[in-house]
This record gives C-alpha cells, sequence and structure tokens, in this order.
C-alpha cells in the first residue's frame, strides 16, 4: 500500500475509467454532519436505533420524521465544496464518472456531476410508509419552519398511512436498480476512488473489496483510516476538499 498523494495523481491520470464511491466524509467541508465521527457525528448524538428504522419510525413518527425534516432544511442551506466541484471536471475530463454514493444530501447532482448512484435514496423524496406510495416534496418543504417541536408526519392521499423519507432504514434493502448500476460502475473501472466512507455498513463497504477482487485498483481518501485502508492500493490521508481538487 502506497501513501504517496502523487502516485494517486498518476493513477487517475492514466486510467480510461475512474469511478467514485463517496460517503458522509465528502459532504463534511460543506456543512454537513458525518454519522460516526467522535464528537461531531450524528451517531455520537443520536443512536440510529432510534432513528434509522422503520421500527423507530413507527414507534416515535413525530419524533422521527421532524429529525429528517430538520437534516432537510439543513442541507437546503449549504453548497458543495471544491471536491464536488473537482469532481465534475474529472467527469468533463474522463466522459462518464459514475459516482456511487452512500450520502442523501444531493450535492453531487447540485455541483453539476450527472452519472450519480444514490444507494441510500435521498432527503429530497418522500413516500407513505405502507405502501411507498410518492409524497410530493413540495408539500413537505411548507411543513419546514413550523413552529413545532416535533411535527406529525402528513398521511398519505391514498392509503392514510405515515409519510417517511425515501431514504433506507437498517434492515431495508437498497434500491434494486441502484444496486445493479453501482456493482457495473465497479466492474468497468479501473480506479475506483473511495471518498470519506467509514467502510462499515454493508452492502456499501463491500463495493471497495469487490473493485479488488476484479482487479480494480482502489485509491482511498480519508484523513482516517479505515478497515479498507490495508486493503487500499493507495490511502491518501486527507480531506475531500484538499485532495480532490488536487486530482484534477
Ligand atoms: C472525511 C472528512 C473529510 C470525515 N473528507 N473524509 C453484513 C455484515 C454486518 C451487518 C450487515 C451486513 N449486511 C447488512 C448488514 C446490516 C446493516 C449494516 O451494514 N450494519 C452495520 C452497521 C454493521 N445494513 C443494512 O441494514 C442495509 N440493508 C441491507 O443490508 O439490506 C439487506 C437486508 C435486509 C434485511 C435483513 C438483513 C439484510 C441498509 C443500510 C442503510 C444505511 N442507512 C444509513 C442512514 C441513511 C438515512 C440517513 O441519512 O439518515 O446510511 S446509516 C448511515 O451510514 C448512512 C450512511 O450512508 C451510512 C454509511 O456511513 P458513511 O457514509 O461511511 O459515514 P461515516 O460517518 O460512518 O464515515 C465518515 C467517514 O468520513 C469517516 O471515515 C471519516 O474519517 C471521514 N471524513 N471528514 C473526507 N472532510
Amino acid at each position: 500500500m502506497s501513501i504517496d498523494p502523487q502516485r494517486a495523481i498518476e493513477l487517475v491520470r492514466q486510467a480510461p475509467r475512474v469511478a467514485i464511491l463517496s460517503g458522509a466524509g465528502m459532504s463534511a467541508e460543506s456543512g454537513v454532519p458525518t454519522f460516526r465521527d467522535a464528537l461531531t457525528g450524528l451517531w455520537s448524538n443520536f443512536d440510529p436505533k432510534d432513528l434509522a428504522t422503520e421500527s423507530a419510525f413507527r414507534q416515535n413518527p413525530r419524533r422521527v420524521f421532524s429529525w429528517y425534516l430538520h437534516r432537510l432544511a439543513h442541507v437546503r442551506r449549504v453548497e458543495p465544496h471544491a471536491g464536488y466541484r473537482a469532481l465534475v471536471a474529472l467527469e468533463r475530463q474522463k466522459g462518464a464518472t459514475p459516482i456511487v454514493t452512500q450520502n442523501v444530501d444531493g450535492l453531487h447532482r447540485q455541483a453539476g456531476s450527472r452519472n450519480v448512484i444514490e444507494l441510500h435514496g435521498s432527503l429530497t423524496s418522500f413516500c407513505c410508509v405502507d405502501r411507498r406510495h410518492p409524497f410530493p416534496l413540495d408539500d413537505v418543504l411548507k411543513l419546514v419552519g413550523v413552529n413545532s417541536e416535533e411535527l406529525a408526519p402528513p398521511r398519505c392521499r391514498k392509503c392514510g398511512s405515515w409519510i417517511r423519507p425515501g431514504v433506507v432504514w437498517f434492515g431495508e434493502t437498497l434500491p434494486a436498480d441502484a444496486i445493479t448500476r453501482a456493482w457495473k460502475a465497479v466492474e468497468d473501472a479501473d480506479v475506483l476512488l473511495v471518498i470519506g466512507t467509514s467502510a462499515v455498513v454493508y452492502p456499501a463497504a463491500d463495493l471497495p473489496l469487490y473493485a479488488k477482487s476484479k482487479g480494480t485498483t482502489v485509491i482511498e481518501i480519508n484523513p482516517e483510516p479505515t478497515s479498507f485502508t490495508p486493503f487500499a492500493d493507495v490511502f491518501w490521508k486527507a480531506t475531500a476538499g484538499a485532495a480532490l481538487p488536487e486530482i484534477v
């Protein structure tokens, strides 16, 4: 394993096809909290069992819905940083550069990346909890800023069940189409850049290992080592906002 950033830059420069796997660290410099960073991570203040499972939602829909509404309002105020813009430039240089993201904040698209695969859904999509009937974002946005600590979610107009965020909670399967596209993107790539993920949540955490098994070169960009680091071809100890602009 190399820790030389120049090696990473050279490998990306020479690769005809590059794919990206991003996690919460990608958005940290835009002001979106990660999940597992000590002190600042969302799970350092909240227990995922109370907020990121369907049973938590059914037990306390007000609490869970309000938490997601709060996060939606926050991500609507933030901007993609220079690292995001660098990935847009990389797509221009290389052609299709699939970005497989675990993030639900929509910042890759907002920056202008066109080939984004959202493994864990999106904070801007809503549906009902019983039958997954879609619910309009505009009707949810009307509730942002309503002065109430814990707001009841709206009801589905078709079946009357609660409206929930269109994200993937623990114990739920990932969207089949996103899975297929993500695994294909990694299979087709010469280099996979793994940016800002602790690589502990499955099945996303399998992707870098799958890439290695297919002979794809894997470069990890993260200020902290992860359990995947020993398997990376290059570990670039840096933030996304510092490293990615250097690559392009
Ligand atoms: C920087 C930085 C900077 C900081 N620049 N970097 C196999 C083994 C064990 C368990 C399982 C398994 N297969 C499935 C499971 C169960 C479970 C799981 O993985 N559990 C593990 C925690 C043990 N997986 C699931 O349940 C998944 N579903 C599934 O497998 O379905 C099949 C099934 C069904 C029924 C039964 C069994 C199987 C679904 C997972 C859904 C995850 N959902 C969440 C919430 C989404 C909604 C929301 O946003 O609220 O997704 S959890 C949370 O973790 C979120 C993230 O996408 C995900 C990954 O986190 P990520 O992105 O890695 O963030 P962090 O915070 O962990 O790491 C940040 C990193 O950034 C750190 O490394 C920092 O150092 C770094 N960083 N600043 C660059 N500036």
